[in-house]
């Protein structure tokens, strides 16, 4: 690590007071050139751990730029990791106020929801289907902190990866019910289609998403527990969204699930 504690300190309090009070910032790497990977996660475990001081509970996980489409739009190369604290969670079909949110965007999403513990090095897509009670429809609503969402990959984890807010709903399936990777979604803003594809478009298979998560916690002695939500990555590059926005996702053979920003 290249930061000391009281520096990944004052960045976690710095990041998340934008993110509770609306407010972009300039990327951190601007002010830390040199900080590494670990110095990222850290402040966002230092993000974390502020919020469960607070008393909200993490009621789920993320995995970011997990699809070439969301790759090329931000201009990366590798997926990133976050979590979900317990006031993210929109209730479907709910709403989400604009004015807390700095310049909201939203991805088509698989989510799974695991019966099992998953343990890294070595999951693997099938470890990943083995361990899944159900996957569902799932809408991420990403806002990063950084001014006009110009960031790079450790800038981008150390403010939990641009999480911000989600719904999931439609039907709940078994992972062997459909095959993702054929799973086709339609994702609607105020009823006209506004993004095509198919679970494929992640990283081949959505389940890779969750074996990679998997395989990053390990190398941290960490696992993913039974019963944990996950969002596998946005399908499809995000889609700008302000108040006044209805968005539906549809994906086959799951239903539908939505939201409204107000
Ligand atoms: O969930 C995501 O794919 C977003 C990861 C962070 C990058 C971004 O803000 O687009
Ligand atoms: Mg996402």
């Amino acid at each position: 690590m290249k930061l000391d504690a009281a520096t990944i300190a004052a960045l976690a309090q710095h990041l998340e007071t934008c993110e509770l009070e609306a407010r972009d910032t300039p990327k951190i790497t601007d002010e830390y050139p040199h900080m590494d990977w670990d110095d990222a996660y850290a402040i966002q475990n230092e993000i974390r751990r502020r919020k469960l001081e607070r008393g909200h509970r993490i009621i789920g996980l993320k995995a970011g730029l997990t699809s070439h489409a969301k790759m090329k739009q931000m201009g990366v190369t590798t997926p990133v990791f976050g979590f979900m604290a317990d006031n993210f969670a929109v209730p479907e079909g709910g709403e989400c106020r604009v004015s807390e949110l700095i310049h909201p965007k939203v991805e088509p999403e698989i989510a799974f929801v695991t019966k099992r513990a998953l343990k890294g090095p070595g999951c693997h897509i099938g470890a990943v289907l083995a361990a899944t009670d159900f996957v569902l429809p799932g809408i991420e609503v990403i806002d990063s902190r950084y001014r006009d969402f110009k960031f790079d990959l450790k800038s981008v984890v150390a403010d939990n990866t641009s999480a911000s807010r989600f719904v999931v709903g439609g039907r709940a399936v078994s992972a062997g019910e459909l095959d993702l990777r054929t799973t086709g979604i339609v994702l609607e803003k105020n009823g006209e289609p506004v993004a095509f594809g198919a679970g494929a478009a992640v990283l081949g298979h959505p389940a890779a998403a969750i074996a990679m998560l998997a395989n990053h916690l390990g190398a941290r002695g960490e696992e993913i527990p039974a019963g944990t939500l996950i969002l596998s990555g946005g399908i499809t590059e995000a889609v700008a969204v302000k108040a006044g926005d209805s968005v539906t996702l549809k994906v086959q053979g799951m239903g539908s699930v939505g939201l409204r920003f107000v």
